[in-house]
């Protein structure tokens, strides 16, 4: 096994909240990553290099022990099924819900509910445990124009602000997950190279929890 520990980042919001989490717990990359085509970066650690990936692949490079580390939202994390993973540490950045959603005051028109969401996996768990039937329909990207478009009864979605769905006339209905992004560690990394894992780890613990304001262990 290599000696390199690979960090696996999710690019766009959730990377931008991570780099200043990094660089608190002493992890910084060697140039700007924004500045950047490159897709992997050395740091100020010899031993540790970064990759920016698209967050819903982070949950693969790690499962499949590409990269030893990563930083991915819960929600991509359940929608992934993580199995494989450990997961440590909640980060305590890029909190939302996640929620159904549907417009304002509107009945589900079809007797089996139709659910427009990219959260496939997820949706059919949820709606199962509820005991609802539900049709559930795989979307790439605004879910929140499928109610408007008579394409779904309801969405499952990310809500932060509730803005997003105001402005669609839509209303957020059942929490189905607070979510918050997390640190997940391949299995194997975790035993084979624990000596150089175990500080990295506590670091990003400290860095957390001296964010939250609360006592740093010693
Ligand atoms: O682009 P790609 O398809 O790869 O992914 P993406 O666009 O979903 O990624 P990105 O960069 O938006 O980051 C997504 C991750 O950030 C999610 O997996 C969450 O863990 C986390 N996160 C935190 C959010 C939000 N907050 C958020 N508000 N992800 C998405 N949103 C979107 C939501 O989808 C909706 O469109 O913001 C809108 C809702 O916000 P409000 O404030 O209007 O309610
Ligand atoms: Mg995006």
């Amino acid at each position: 096994m290599s000696k390199q520990l690979i960090l696996a980042l999710s690019k766009g919001r959730i990377l931008e909240e991570t780099l200043p989490l990094l660089a608190d717990a002493g992890i910084e990359p060697a140039e700007d990553l924004g500045k950047s085509r490159k897709l992997l970066f050395d740091t100020n650690l010899d031993d540790v290099k970064l990759v920016v990936i698209r967050a819903t692949d982070v949950p693969t490079y790690v499962q499949m022990g590409a990269a030893d580390l990563g930083v991915a939202g819960k929600d991509v994390l359940l929608e992934h099924g993580a199995e494989g993973l450990y997961e440590p540490l909640d980060l305590e950045i890029a909190g939302c819900r996640l929620m159904t959603a549907g417009i304002t005051g509107a009945e589900p028109v079809h007797a089996r509910r139709r659910v427009a969401t990219k959260f496939v996996n997820l949706a059919r768990r949820y709606y199962a445990e509820q005991g609802i039937q539900a049709e559930v329909i795989k979307l790439y990207g605004a879910m929140e124009l499928a109610p408007l478009m008579n394409l779904a009864d309801e969405i499952v979605d990310i809500v932060d602000t509730g803005n997003t769905l105001r402005a669609n006339g839509m209303e957020p209905r059942e929490l189905i997950a607070d979510i918050s992004t997390r640190l997940v560690v391949n299995k194997a990394s975790m035993t084979m190279k624990h000596a150089r894992l175990k500080p990295l780890i506590e670091r990003l613990r400290d860095a957390v929890a001296t964010r939250r304001g609360a006592p740093v262990r010693d």
